[in-house]
């Protein structure tokens, strides 16, 4: 159903049709959002949003071109405030064929002269057209239209101009006479007997409309119980923004600083999902190919690191200097250079230190387990992920080869010499040889995990810290992070999920039945857990 067979269908059901006013597609949106039946075009909101006064200065285009956003970004059927056609009926037949063909649902066309004045302003010129004329425009859309569901409302400003109650009538009559789908009889009264009162004598079947701005006070149960069936809200919207807008930038012009203003506004992601950058990203990896910069990296550098002393006092592990850059700064040149430019950085202890421009930050409880610290940054891992700690320097020719594997899981593991380090990842594999004296070629070798921890047995390989998860691999550790959250029992060697490492949940995806796969390495990296890493950094760089 497109959104005038939508109108169509809800005025044949009982109740009023609650109608807010917008002016552009998110402003529609948001009328959608707030269980509206349907979205009013309005031209005083559309108006002022340029900034101009609703007087017929913004030309049909312009308010068209308002109008069309809104059916293009909310579900919801809009009616187009017309004013008054933009001219007599030869304009207005143009004016219908636009609006039809833009999806508007319906258009309400008023019986002020060209050019119009806004109902409410007071002392300025307001004359009514001629009552046959404003007939004519009523029958030029009837006569036009293509589909009869895309239906016109009929609206007289008798009572606006003063004009009167009995001529009000007699335009309404003559309006629903002449095949008006709706009248609307407008008011500035600050009470709704006026309208009331015209609903009471109203003895067309053409259902009412009213707008009431001005009789604030009348509910619409009140008003449909009167006679009314649509009741239009016609220009809140604009009216709150206003407000809410001076007030935050008020609050940024005086403080200089614009975290204060944090409880006006809403936060970034409200904002992403209201104007739809979610399906944005599932559009991608439906219709872009898949390529280097399908895949994100996330980096782990959350955590305080008591082994460095005043090293860290100020500043995370991953901002250490090693020869004049960071250690952060050197991991995204790598990954950069490896087709990688999506990197988003988990912070916590003395986070504002991390001051690199092209990373997104997210921050952590710096005392969670590592697992939380990734869980942060959830939102990116809907795509092929690379995850690696904050405190690891590595040759760039391990992403590459990280970046040519196929599996959900891949880690990259260490073969050398075991003895002597305790406290590292380590990892059994299922079919290492171990026969080589390590003289093998990288390429040749990939193998699958059973275990990984630090206390485990039989250890023939410590993680790195990098590994790669493919969108596959990303959702099953986010399922298996969801299943065991909020659980107070142990996870491997984890007292608990909120302090489980990454190693716990891999174990966890293992027991669960994923293949995790490794890759190896043989050296090629090292992680600054000592002041001896951090010289012998700078020593070998
Ligand atoms: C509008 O919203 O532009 C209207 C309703 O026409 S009112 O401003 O009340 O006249
Ligand atoms: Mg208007």
């Amino acid at each position: 159903m497109d959104g005038k067979q939508r109108l169509r269908e809800r005025i044949g059901q009982p109740g009023p049709l609650l109608v807010a006013g917008a002016h552009d597609g998110l402003t529609a949106k948001l009328v959608e959002e707030a269980g509206f039946d349907a979205v009013w075009a309005s031209g005083f909101e559309i108006s002022a949003s340029h900034c101009v006064p609703d007087a017929n200065i913004l030309t049909m285009a312009d308010q068209l071109r308002a109008a069309a956003w809104m059916v293009k970004s909310s579900v919801l059927p809009v009616i187009a405030d017309c004013d008054n056609g933009y001219g007599n009926a030869i304009n207005v037949i143009h004016m219908v064929k636009a609006y039809e063909s833009e999806g508007i649902a319906a258009v309400c066309i008023e019986d002020n002269v060209f050019p119009k004045r806004c109902s409410f302003y007071a002392g300025v010129r307001r004359e009514l057209a001629p009552v046959e004329e404003h007939a004519g425009k009523i029958e030029a859309v009837l006569a036009t239209r293509r589909s009869d569901d895309f239906m016109v409302i009929a609206r007289t400003e008798a009572l606006i101009a003063g004009w009167g109650m009995d001529e009000a009538l007699m335009r309404g009559r003559a309006y629903a006479d002449a095949g008006a789908d709706f009248v609307l009889i407008h008011s500035k009264s600050p009470s709704a007997d006026e309208v009331m009162e015209f609903a009471r004598q109203w003895d067309r079947e053409a259902p009412l409309v009213c707008v009431p701005t001005i009789y604030k006070s009348a509910d619409a149960t009140s008003l449909h119980a009167g006679g009314f069936k649509v009741v239009i809200y016609a220009n809140h919207v604009l009216r709150s923004g206003i407000k809410a807008q001076r007030e935050a930038l008020a609050r940024i012009a005086r403080d200089q600083r614009c975290d204060t203003v944090d409880d006006l506004v809403v936060p970034l992601n409200d904002v992403y999902e209201l104007i739809g950058v979610p399906q944005m990203k599932a559009d991608e990896k439906s219709y872009l190919p898949a390529g280097g910069t399908a895949v994100g990296a996330i980096v782990l550098a959350a955590g305080a690191t008591p082994g460095l002393g005043e090293l860290t006092k100020d500043r995370p592990k991953t901002m250490l200097d090693v020869k004049g850059k960071s250690i952060l700064a050197r991991q995204v040149e790598a990954l950069n250079s490896s087709g990688i430019k999506d990197i988003s950085v988990v912070v916590g202890w003395k986070k504002e230190a991390v001051t690199l421009p092209n990373v997104r930050k997210y921050a952590a409880d710096g005392s969670s387990g590592e697992m939380a610290s990734l869980m942060e940054a959830a939102d990116e891992l809907d795509r092929r992920t690379l995850v690696l700690y904050g405190d690891l320097l590595f040759d760039q020719e391990i992403v590459q080869r990280l970046l040519q594997t196929e599996g959900d899981v891949v880690l990259v593991v260490d073969r050398n010499d075991l003895e002597g380090r305790p406290g590292r990842d380590l990892v059994r594999t299922r079919n290492a040889t171990g026969d080589d004296n390590g003289r093998f070629l990288h390429g040749s070798r990939s193998d699958e995990l059973d275990s990984i921890g630090q206390k485990i047995d039989g250890a023939n390989g410590e993680w790195i810290g990098m590994l790669m998860l493919s969108e596959k691999g990303a959702a099953a550790l986010k399922a298996a992070w969801t299943d065991l959250e909020g659980g107070k029992g142990a996870v491997h060697e984890a007292a608990n999920i909120g302090a489980a490492a990454l190693t716990d949940l891999l174990q966890v995806l293992v027991e669960r039945g994923l293949t995790v796969n490794t890759i190896d390495t043989y050296k090629g990296w090292m992680e600054i857990d000592t002041f001896e890493d951090y010289q012998r950094a700078w020593a070998q760089l």
